[in-house]
């Protein structure tokens, strides 16, 4: 698809890249978008580029919450639609969990060219006619399905701002976050917080999903309960202020 050598050491980093090139110029991903992911890019380089113990143990526990949830949403918006949307699908029919688009930078435009990406890999998602509202949210991000994140009581949320996540959690909605940033506000306010790349992320949550959904109720009640996500955000710190690369 791309001309890059696959023995090239930064292969999966370019072939992101290239990705994002695509979804701006198709008018997925917004131009902002970009400078976003290489915030990202920096975050990941210090981390090696690698999952820790300190994500796996964040998707362990966001997998058992999926497992206790009544209805889970994944949110999507214009860089998780061109990164990774084969990884969300493959998350939502593992788990039963829903698909929905939420963007910042708000269009119907990009709602319908999301959905349509969707939709030629097989998955439907809500969100596309957002019909009722996030309370105390200024943001597009409001905007929601009253079918999806509107009715959800767990939401994941992956290169967010924090504003959403605070209206979420303060409606009582609990909150998964994938960020590779642990002193964002995302992750300092969700209550499972996964520092890791989404690219990775993803199908970690999901190999948990697939170890914890023999478990019963009340082992899945131990995992979330013992779960720290102080603990996973200063280890995290940790980790990137004592790069091993
Ligand atoms: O498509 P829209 O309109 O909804 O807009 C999406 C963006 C990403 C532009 C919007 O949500 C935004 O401006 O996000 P922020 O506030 O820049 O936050 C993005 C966060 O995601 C930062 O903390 C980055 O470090 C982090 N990040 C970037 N790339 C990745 C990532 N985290 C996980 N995996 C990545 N690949």
């Amino acid at each position: 698809m791309f001309n890059i050598p696959k023995d090239h050491p930064r292969y999966h980093s370019l072939i992101a890249r290239h990705k994002l090139e695509e979804g701006l110029a198709s008018g997925i991903t917004t131009p902002t978008g970009m400078i976003a992911h290489g915030r990202g890019e920096a975050f990941d380089y210090l981390l090696g580029e690698q999952t820790h113990d300190f994500s796996v143990r964040a998707c362990r526990a966001a997998a058992a919450e999926i497992l206790l949830a009544k209805k889970t949403v994944i949110s999507i918006n214009g860089n998780t639609a061109v990164l990774c949307p084969e990884e969300m699908i493959a998350l939502a029919n593992a788990s039963g969990a829903l698909l929905e688009v939420n963007l910042f930078h708000d269009s119907k435009a990009r709602r319908e060219k999301i959905g349509e990406h969707f939709h030629a890999r097989g998955a439907s998602i809500l969100g596309i006619h957002p019909n009722a509202c996030i309370e105390g949210l200024t943001s597009n991000r409001a905007n929601v399905d009253s079918k999806g994140i509107f009715d959800a009581d767990l939401v994941l949320v992956s290169l967010e701002d924090g504003d959403r996540t605070e209206a979420l959690v303060r409606s009582g909605k609990k909150v998964i976050a994938i960020d590779l940033n642990p002193l964002s506000r995302t992750p300092q306010r969700a209550d499972i917080s996964i520092i890791d790349n989404v690219l990775r992320a993803l199908p970690e949550i999901e190999r948990q999903f697939d170890l914890c959904k023999s478990h019963d109720i009340a082992c899945l009640a131990q995992i979330t309960a013992l779960f720290d996500n102080k603990t996973v955000l200063r280890d995290a710190e940790a980790a990137i202020r004592s790069p091993k690369v």
